[in-house]
């Protein structure tokens, strides 16, 4: 089973600033982790990080009938972005939307998640824990499916 990790906008600066916020790891170090979760699990993770609304949207595209699932956290994107909402609609894969933070205890902008209308699950506020379990919960019910 194949799985596409996307992260969107400044994901790739974690640990740098707002830490209280989204902890003091790095962006490697939420890479090494997922990884590991992934071995553990049996499965292979791809990775994919943009600044850019439109690659998102490529990636998602590029997907399509390439990888079993998605996993998505698509930070700011996420509030915003029908066009995202619209490619996961179009590719239609099992897709699981991750937070770092727990956007409905933040701002009332943050509260609204297009994004996640596509999605069959939604992981928030678990730090790096929300990757693992999204990966958790598509091998229970997708793999070898
Ligand atoms: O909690 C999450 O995972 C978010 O998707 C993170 C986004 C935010 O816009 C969403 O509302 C919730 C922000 C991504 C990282 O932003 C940074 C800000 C400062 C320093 C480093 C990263």
């Amino acid at each position: 089973m194949k799985i596409l990790v996307i992260n969107g906008p400044n994901i790739n600066l974690l640990g740098l600033r707002e830490k209280h916020i989204y902890g003091d790891e790095s962006y490697e170090a939420l890479l090494s982790y997922i990884e590991k979760t992934a071995k553990k699990l049996g499965v292979d993770v791809e990775f994919y990080q943009s600044n850019h609304e439109g690659d998102l949207v490529d990636a998602i595209q590029g997907a399509y009938n390439r990888v079993d699932a998605i996993i998505i956290n698509p930070a700011a994107y996420t509030h915003t972005s029908v066009a995202i909402l619209d490619a996961l609609k179009a590719v239609s894969l099992p897709t699981v939307e991750v937070h770092l933070s727990d956007i409905h205890q933040r701002e009332e902008f943050r509260h609204i998640s297009y994004a996640g209308m596509a999605c069959e699950k939604t992981y928030c506020g678990l730090g790096f824990a929300g990757y693992s379990e999204a990966l958790k919960y598509l091998v229970s019910n997708y793999m070898d499916k």
